[in-house]
């Protein structure tokens, strides 16, 4: 092995280190896991709003044609600083649940349970679209996060 192959090792070597850092310090530090779908999560068919702690929330979310059912219908309000579980799942087909400017990206899959956390720092309005098509009535199925 010469000395350019040694380099070239050790410097993807350090990238792959510098990249798991990374993954590391948003999950724990910035408190955004990654989403996960899960598999043996209890099925729900109403959307609703839970307050689990102080600016703690669960939101459970059912995703429908056309619209997003959360406790109240296509809009959620929280206080500033919010950490929030999302639980998304479908009532009829696929749909996505994308809230635009955060990481939140989930599939809503009928008969399962996918999960994401966020925290909202910035106050504002988030929009929040349905990112997969499902029908005639796809462009309609939009909601939005109002951040006090
Ligand atoms: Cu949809």
């Amino acid at each position: 092995m010469d000395r350019f192959e040694k380099r070239a090792i050790a410097l993807a070597l350090s990238l792959l280190i510098m990249f798991f850092g990374l993954i590391v310090y948003a999950a724990k530090g910035l408190q955004t896991d990654l989403p996960t779908c899960l598999p043996n999560a209890r099925l729900f068919d109403q959307g609703r709003i839970v307050q689990v702690g102080p600016n703690r929330y669960q939101v459970d979310v059912v995703a429908y044609m056309w619209g997003f059912n959360m406790g109240t219908i296509n809009e959620l309000r929280i206080p500033r600083g919010a950490v929030v579980d999302f639980y998304v799942t479908s009532r009829d087909v696929m749909h996505g649940y994308h809230i635009d400017k955060t990481v939140v990206n989930l599939m809503a899959v009928p008969g399962a349970v996918t999960y994401a956390r966020y925290k909202f720092d910035r106050p504002g309005e988030y929009q929040i679209v349905c990112h997969e098509y499902c029908g005639l009535g796809h462009q309609n199925m939009a909601g939005k996060v109002i951040v006090e």
